[in-house]
């Protein structure tokens, strides 16, 4: 009985079929109600944002309507949207946070 080993195309052979796994934008999108200084301050706690850059992406958002916090793996942007989510409601603003396929 051969090895599970030998039944394995050599690495060489596969490699350039092997894709690199999909990234996700997480997102912020504006809204009238959710207080600036929250935003900056979600930024900076879920995304290790300077107070600066921050700023910048929550002032993005702003105006534009939409910003990008970062871009991830899917399970990683997942899991920031839902805490990002979570601790909005938790403070009773109506911040939306998602994700989108690079
Ligand atoms: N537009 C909000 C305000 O004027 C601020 C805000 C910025 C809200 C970014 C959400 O993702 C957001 N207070």
């Amino acid at each position: 009985m051969p090895s599970r080993k030998e039944h394995r195309q050599p690495l060489l052979e596969r490699e350039p079929r092997l894709k690199e796994p999909s990234r996700y934008r997480v997102l912020l999108l504006n809204d009238d109600f959710t207080p600036m200084d929250y935003v900056v301050q979600v930024l900076q706690q879920y995304f290790h944002k300077t107070h600066e850059e921050a700023v910048q992406i929550m002032l993005e958002v702003h105006h534009s309507g939409r910003g990008i916090c970062g871009v991830y793996p899917y399970d990683m942007a997942e899991t920031k949207v839902a805490l990002v989510t979570a601790d909005a409601r938790q403070h009773q603003h109506p911040l939306r946070c998602t994700m989108e396929k690079e």
